[in-house]
């Protein structure tokens, strides 16, 4: 835990720590109308599951409303949640998908 590197000129030590980065989960979200194949293909393209991965958490959200497609930090959660988004929109499917702290 923290490494005491020597400083250059005098040779004194000084304690670097480094921090863990806090944790994002994406969620997407159920609707009436964005196909299941759809939300499928998201989930193997975006988040990198197997069609038998994508199949059951797309069934878990569809049966319960929300679920987690996966946990990044912030800046790759951010930009997970706008490509699913511009996607969607682009599909023009409703499908919503939004990141909350862990
Ligand atoms: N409920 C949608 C349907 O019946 C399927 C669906 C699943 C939509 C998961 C969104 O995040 C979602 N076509």
């Amino acid at each position: 835990e923290g490494d005491g590197g020597a400083d250059g000129r005098t040779g004194t030590k000084t304690l670097t720590r480094t921090k863990k980065p806090s944790l994002y989960r994406v969620l997407i979200l159920n609707d009436d109308y964005t196909p299941m194949e759809f939300v499928v293909y998201v989930l193997e393209r975006f988040f990198n599951k197997t069609r038998e991965e994508a199949t059951t958490i797309m069934l878990h959200v569809h049966q319960n409303g929300v679920g987690v497609c996966g946990i990044f930090t912030y800046e790759v959660a951010e930009t997970k949640v706008a490509q699913v988004l511009d996607l969607a929109r682009r599909s023009e499917h409703p499908l919503q998908c939004t990141m909350e702290k862990e």
